[in-house]
């Protein structure tokens, strides 16, 4: 497939700032989201701004016949000249071009399983200005047979939550804000998934992303809507692996600061121990991970590390050495569809999208498009 025609242009993501658009061949349309609880491993961005990253895709041209997945990486270099978004973009869209869409399929005709959505239901953090809870996602993890159910399952309970709790305000993935006690909204959470699986026989188990370095700050956790105000690292750990026992986590992400390996390697895992900012898609940092036994499972974001080539090789050895994979939308997210696709071609776990908002929804929409072609 060659590029005869490649044009890029700024839009604006669901946070309503600047993002990328690249339109490859007049048709096949990619766009890269933006993140706030931004890991400080992560690539960056953009090199200079969205501008200069646009003005000069325009001006690219790129002679290579695109046969496969593994040609993606002539497209590697834009990396470090226009930065990650604009890189994720042009390799997604070319992607797109040579799959005619059906990336799912072009990568992995055999693909056979949906991922789990966990459903961001209740949140805080670096998502939202107002005061909210400390913990930035409260992630809910339905257990169904279909990937269809378990969408609806947490459609459900979110509306559910929106009733009960009558929240006015929303953090920039769609999650309700509850202006409660960390604690408080465990105990609202574990009600309320209690009265849903008395009414419609469906099990619902929750975890979180404690996004745990946007409040560390020099050796120490800030909490302001907690029991808790400042706790020391060990006094950290402990927290953490308590709300775990206590409320029956089934998956935290981001426990702690995005240094501390060993620290990672004393939670608990008995449940889903999840590296984010901790990893950043970045291989070296994975094997670290898996060398000090400080996670379980990761989130696998493209546009941290700013090129799909070297996210399929992070997914590739997380999978050999039995992490699990969690692909993740961001926060300031687009309507494309490809985590959709990789989710499904490349065997993953889960999938972290959100439950409410356009941008979110139309990647549940295409799982369960795909769910329907494939099972
Ligand atoms: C996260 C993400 C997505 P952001 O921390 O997991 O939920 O947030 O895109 O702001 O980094
Ligand atoms: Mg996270």
């Amino acid at each position: 497939m060659l590029i005869k025609d490649l044009k890029a242009r700024v839009i604006k993501n669901s946070r309503n700032e600047n993002a990328i658009e690249v339109i490859v061949n007049k048709k096949y349309v990619a766009s890269a989201p933006s993140g706030a609880s931004t890991g400080m491993y992560e690539v960056k961005a953009f090199t200079k701004d969205v501008r200069f990253a646009v003005n000069y895709l325009n001006k690219y041209s790129v002679h290579y016949d695109f046969e496969e997945f593994k040609d993606l990486e002539v497209l590697d270099h834009l990396k470090s000249i226009i930065g990650g978004n604009p890189t994720i973009a042009v390799q997604y869209a070319v992607l797109k071009a040579m799959s005619k869409n059906k990336v799912y399929s072009f990568l992995n005709p055999k693909a056979k399983k949906l991922p789990v959505p966990l459903g961001n239901c209740i949140g805080g953090g670096a998502h939202t200005k107002i005061k909210a809870s400390d913990i930035q996602e409260f992630l809910l993890i339905p257990k169904a047979k279909t990937f269809s159910q378990r969408a609806n399952i947490n459609r459900n309970v979110y509306e559910m939550i929106g009733k009960l709790s009558k929240a006015k305000s929303k953090t920039d993935e769609g999650a309700f804000i509850l202006n409660q006690k960390n604690e408080d909204i465990f105990e609202f959470l574990t009600d309320l998934v209690y009265e849903f699986r008395e009414h419609t026989g469906y099990k619902v188990n929750f975890g979180i992303d404690l996004a745990a370095s946007q409040f560390f700050k020099k050796g120490k956790y800030y909490y302001k809507n907690s029991k808790q105000k400042v706790l020391s690292r060990e006094k950290q750990i402990n927290l953490v692996n308590d709300w775990i026992k206590e409320y029956n986590l089934g998956f935290v992400e981001d426990g702690l600061e995005e240094n501390d390996f060993s620290g990672f390697a004393k939670l608990n895992k008995k449940t889903l121990i999840c590296g984010d900012d901790l990893i950043t898609t970045n291989l070296e940092r994975l094997k670290k991970a898996i060398k000090l036994k400080s996670v379980n499972s990761m989130i696998i974001k493209p546009n941290q590390i700013g090129s799909l080539i070297e996210t399929k090789k992070v997914v590739d050895y997380a999978h050999k050495h039995g992490i699990k994979t969690v692909i993740s939308h961001r926060s300031g997210e687009t309507m494309d569809f490809m985590i959709a696709h990789l989710a499904v071609a490349w065997n993953m776990s889960y999938i972290k999208t959100g439950i409410f908002g356009k941008e979110r929804e139309c990647k549940l929409k295409e799982l369960v498009n795909i769910e329907r072609e494939i099972c």
